[in-house]
């Protein structure tokens, strides 16, 4: 970690929409304020109501690397981001339950999941979360073709690209809206908080100030 790096705020990375809106209380709750609306600006570097800590906004898929590599200090991220990134190097020490979902297999109606899977047939399966779908067969003992896609999986099944796609579920409405039905939940998602190693290390100070901020509003929220 640079001298430049260890001088600037304490910088912490989130993504637009589910996991800002739901972190912004959290921060709230420790007496961080973000004084500028996302969705209203367009810059990626927010300042807050502490001028040693500020927000920058990154893909959620990029959370864990902006972290890991030091572009941030600390991050928000789902689970299944950190799955399929593999967290490797990442410190996570706090799950803030929030941006709460499911991961989930679904099919068409009309396709029988559990006598594919009783017959030991392969089964085609569409999905962006592919390690977590390896690792959940692989378990199981059940042969999958896997097809990476990086949106829309709900398509596949309907037009015969897939059987069968794992993908995150939350009300169920996407799902309904496109007669598919959940046949087997994988695992609950939840975001974590993830912070980097050497900040954790030179900054300790600092960060542990913050994780024990968002550990006690955490807690205060959840009782
Ligand atoms: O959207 P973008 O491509 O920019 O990035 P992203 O999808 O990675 O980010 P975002 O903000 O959509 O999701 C961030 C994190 O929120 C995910 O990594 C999950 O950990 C968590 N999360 C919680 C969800 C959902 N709930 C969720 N419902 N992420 C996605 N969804 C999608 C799901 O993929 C499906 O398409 O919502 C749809 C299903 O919702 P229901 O309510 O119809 O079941
Ligand atoms: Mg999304």
């Amino acid at each position: 970690m640079s001298a430049a790096t260890l001088s600037r705020p304490l910088t912490l990375a989130l993504s637009k929409g589910r996991i800002f809106d739901e972190t912004l209380p959290l921060l709230a709750a420790a007496g961080i304020e973000v004084t500028e609306d996302p969705e209203k600006s367009r810059k990626l570097i927010l300042p807050t109501s502490q001028a040693d800590v500020r927000v920058v906004l990154v893909r959620a898929t990029d959370v864990p690397t902006y972290v890991e590599q030091g572009g941030a200090d600390i991050g928000v991220a789902g689970l299944d981001v950190l799955l399929e990134h593999g967290g490797a190097g990442l410190y996570q020490p706090l799950d803030l339950r929030i941006a709460r979902c499911r991961m989930s297999v679904a099919t068409r109606v009309d396709f029988d999941y559990a006598a594919a899977v009783r017959q030991g047939s392969r089964i085609r399966v569409a999905t962006k979360y592919t390690q977590i779908a390896r690792q959940h067969f692989a378990d199981k003992g059940v042969h999958v073709d896997l097809i990476k896609l990086y949106g829309s999986m709900e398509l596949a099944p309907l037009t015969g690209l897939a059987d069968a796609i794992v993908d995150l579920v939350s009300t169920g409405s996407t799902l309904k809206a496109n007669q598919l039905v959940e046949v087997e939940r994988i695992m609950d998602i939840s975001s974590r908080l993830v912070v980097n190693q050497a900040a954790l290390k030179l900054r300790r100070e600092a960060v542990r100030r913050l994780i024990d901020a968002f550990a006690r509003a955490t807690e205060a929220r959840s009782s």
